[in-house]
């Protein structure tokens, strides 16, 4: 199986330069891995993991497993060769310790079967062993286990056999040095888990895990075989498919491969993600030039060659052959070379001319193949191209206006202050919240602009219907900067922005998600600079308002509220368990009322889901005591049931005798006008992730001396909750535990007044200033577009024709309605 001595020799001395320490890495973190901010820690990880996706491109490794654990440490394992151990007969130092201590060393990159692979210089490992506070290291070689260990890169325990394995493998654990990432040191799942899935759609067949291991249950599994082809199937899922099959590309040509996925839609905007040797390229570069022309060039070509275009007419623009169009582009080369050290553009020139031929090739013979799908693509061009038409007419109109008319529009309250970087500009739903806001705002630096009614829908009209929305031109001139990418008047200027921070403030009701929805989107869709670059922000509004007395507090969501409610209950009551005729002490009290929120959390996930708790700890396993891991809600006409099923065996069974749930298959009754869909069942499924941690939380209150079976109520009351001392004491009974919460949060709400604000106009200028206005205590969220593929589905699903997509997304986004899009 391994050959170590084979491959040291070839990168040995001569490969080495010199032994350098890692001191230079830790003086100048920014030059190995970017910026130590909340993306260069991530960074760390991913320059690890490349080290085991080469070992997967080399043919050594099908399964990499990531972990986040508690103490904030990461680990990624795979199971690769395991990285050499060797003497090294010139260091003498094993090559494991040279790989990881020494800048210089290591050499197995461009070369053999790395050629492909993604790091630069192979820096990767050493650099993230020299920024973090401990590296440990576990090498599964020749039958053994060989361990080491590092801080701050200087080696702290030498190598050392610890044990048998029958195994070959890497597993690396490091905790990144809070000295250096001074911004953060908290892994997110979110960013590792978007990189693992790119790594697991771009190298088919390695199985990628992830876990995070300070929650409960948190773990997700990447794994495609059909690779690129699923990814594009996924970009696409919400969008309506202008052809079914999938043009798919792959072949190599003067030792670079090149791999592409296209597939239409019938949506306004493409997306085009382009990678070189699996890493990301969000700005593009020589291989997504390649590829542009080629599309416009065969597209063209072929139309012309039909006759769906006349010679006379005009040829489509490259915008109009990429509307509505989702592609992976993935090439592998053997030396790439990217403009910056954030590898964002690939800029090798030989690439630009056999991409732009492959491509042309690949799509020629996809159009020659299957001519009924080249005619719909074609006919789908030339419509952009005439929108495309209307739209520019349309954008000259808006600029004219803008220029001429004295420039900005009457509705907005501008600031004083001229200088951007200081100003703010408040977008705010309806004229009376806007009327307040002007009043209560600081008009050296805080502008308003009001906005009435719904906004126009920017996902379903294209952008010459857009432009002719009064509220949404009256915003492009506010904002100052243009819209549409080219070059030239009228069109997207950063500089002209004039405020740097763009503040959208809706109501906290349905109708002001909405067009906190529309007014992201449109930004999204036209300005997306302003939200990649975190100019965009949501005002958060508090919830409620609680009196007590004179005193007045806001709160900013429910889990607040009922921290004040209990807080404010237990100072009143004591609680006697009638079992033992014991009182709870204080501590105990709390410690019960903590878990039982919790729980409350999680019945009210549930019932959400069309569950009811009680029911649901009935259906507790007699055994076992686990509860129930799916459940299905049917509902046919007004009828609704709710049924649970422990285990999948159980699931699949039910869905088998109930084939026309379609539990397991696509939903198809959007499809098509057949009468019997409309009247028949249908059901969902929801996995409850969240049983496991029931469970634990059951067992902590029976640690606790609460008994689950007495979550719903009983003949006999089970506690007693007593108010005031000695004589004058009041009791009363209580028959569940679900009742002890619910009774000291009543206590807690007499004697003060909650009032819930629906919308912004229920604010004094006063109060809208200094809850949601006021720098010193307002909460503003930013929108950050890390993922512009989760982005740029979210919208989709939000705003767009297909229904199911985001039936279902704002179901499942249920548990957060209050951030929906954020
Ligand atoms: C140097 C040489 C070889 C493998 C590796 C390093 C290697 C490094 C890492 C880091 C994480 N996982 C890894 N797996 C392998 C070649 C080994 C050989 O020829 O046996």
């Amino acid at each position: 199986m391994s050959e170590p001595i084979d491959e040291l020799e070839k990168y040995d001395a001569s490969k080495i330069d010199k032994l350098e320490g890692l001191e230079a890495v830790r003086k100048r973190p920014g030059m190995y891995i970017g910026d130590p901010d909340e993306r260069g820690l991530h960074h760390c990880v991913f320059e690890v993991l490349d080290n085991s996706i080469d070992e997967h491109l080399a043919g050594f490794c099908k399964r990499i497993d990531v972990a986040i654990h508690v103490d904030g440490s990461c680990s990624i394992r795979d199971d690769g060769r395991g990285i050499p151990v060797d003497m090294h007969p010139k260091f003498n130092m094993p090559a494991v310790e040279l790989v990881l201590t020494n800048l210089h060393a290591g050499g197995k990159f461009g070369q053999g079967a790395y050629k492909y692979s993604g790091g630069l210089h192979g820096v990767g490992a050493k650099c993230v062993n020299a920024l973090s506070d401990w590296f440990k290291v576990e090498v599964y070689r020749d039958g053994k286990v060989y361990y080491m260990e590092f801080a701050r890169g200087v080696t702290t325990h030498k190598l050392e056999v610890i044990g048998k394995s029958k195994h070959n493998g890497t597993l690396i654990t490091f905790k990144p040095d809070a000295t250096i990432f001074t911004i953060t040191i908290e892994f997110k799942f979110e960013i590792l888990a978007n990189r693992l899935r790119e790594l697991a759609f771009l190298n088919p067949g390695v199985e990628i895990t992830l876990v995070d291991e300070r929650v409960e249950n948190k773990t997700e599994r990447f794994f495609y075989k059909e690779g690129i082809e699923e990814f594009v199937k996924q970009l696409g899922k919400s969008k309506q498919l202008i052809h079914a099959k999938q043009i798919v590309i792959n072949r190599q040509k003067d030792e670079i491969f090149v791999d592409c996925v296209l597939q239409y839609n019938d949506s306004y905007n493409d997306q085009i993600l382009c990678f070189a040797n699996s890493i990301p390229n969000p700005d593009g570069g020589t291989h997504l030039t390649g590829f542009r022309t080629a599309l416009t060039r065969a597209v063209n070509q072929y139309a012309k060659s039909k006759a769906l275009i006349k010679d006379k007419d005009p040829s489509l623009s490259g915008d109009d052959v990429r509307e509505g169009l989702v592609c992976v582009l993935s090439v592998k080369l053997e030396n790439p070379r990217f403009e910056s050290q954030t590898k964002v553009k690939l800029v090798n020139t030989e690439v630009d001319g056999i991409i732009s031929s492959v491509i042309y090739e690949g799509l020629m013979s996809f159009f020659d193949a299957n001519p009924l799908m080249g005619k719909k693509i074609v006919e789908k061009c030339l419509m952009a191209a005439r929108a495309r038409d209307a739209a520019r007419k349309a954008r000259e109109t808006v600029r004219k206006s803008a220029m001429t008319g004295g420039g900005l529009p009457g509705k907005l309250a501008d600031c004083s202050d001229r200088d951007p970087v200081n100003t703010e500009l408040y977008i705010v739903e309806g004229d009376s919240a806007g009327g307040s806001a002007k009043q209560g705002r600081d008009r050296k630096f805080q502008a308003i602009l009001p906005i009435r009614g719904k906004l126009i829908n920017v996902e379903k009209a294209r952008l010459d219907k857009v432009l002719q929305n009064t509220e949404i031109r009256t915003m492009i001139t506010a904002v100052g900067t243009g819209i549409g990418d080219g070059e030239g008047e009228g069109t997207f200027n950063l500089e002209r922005l004039r405020y740097h921070k763009l503040i959208i403030m809706t109501d906290a009701d349905v109708d002001g998600s909405h067009i906190r929805t529309l007014l992201l989107t449109f930004f999204y869709r036209q300005m997306p600079q302003l939200l990649k670059q975190g100019y965009v922000y949501i005002a958060q509004p508090p919830l409620y308002q609680i009196s007590r007395k004179k005193r007045v507090e806001y709160v900013d969501d429910d889990s607040q509220l009922n921290r004040i409610l209990i807080q404010l209950g237990t100072e009143d009551v004591r609680l006697r368990s009638l079992a033992d005729d014991k009182e709870l002490t204080e501590k105990h009290l709390g410690e019960i009322l903590e878990l039982l929120e919790s729980l409350d959390k999680y019945a009210q996930g549930l019932s959400r889901h069309g569950g009811d708790f009680s029911e649901y700890v009935e259906k507790r396993h007699p055994e076992t005591h686990a509860f129930p891991r799916h459940l299905v809600k049917v509902r046919s006409g007004n009828d609704e049931s709710v049924h649970y099923f422990h285990t999948e065996d159980e699931l699949m069974r039910f869905g088998e005798a109930n084939p026309d749930l379609g539990i397991f298959g696509e939903d198809d009754s959007e499809n098509g006008t057949d009468k019997k869909a409309v009247l028949s069942r249908r059901a969902r499924h929801v996995e409850l992730h969240e049983s496991k941690a029931i469970e634990e939380l059951l067992s902590n209150l029976s640690r606790k001396g609460l008994n689950v079976e007495h979550y719903s109520a009983q003949d006999q009351p089970l506690f007693e909750l007593i108010e005031g001392e000695g004589e004058k004491a009041q009791t009363k009974p209580l028959f569940s535990i679900a009742e002890i919460l619910s009774s000291i949060k009543d206590v807690g709400r007499r004697g003060i007044q909650i009032k819930r604000f629906k919308g912004l106009g229920e604010m004094n200028p006063k109060e809208l200033f200094e809850t949601t206005m006021n720098p010193a205590n307002r909460k503003l969220l930013r929108i950050d577009l890390t993922d512009a593929v989760e982005a740029e589905e979210m919208f989709t699903k939000l705003m767009g024709d297909v229904v199911e997509p985001r039936r279902q997304f704002i179901e499942d986004n249920a548990l957060n309605v209050r951030n929906l899009d954020v």
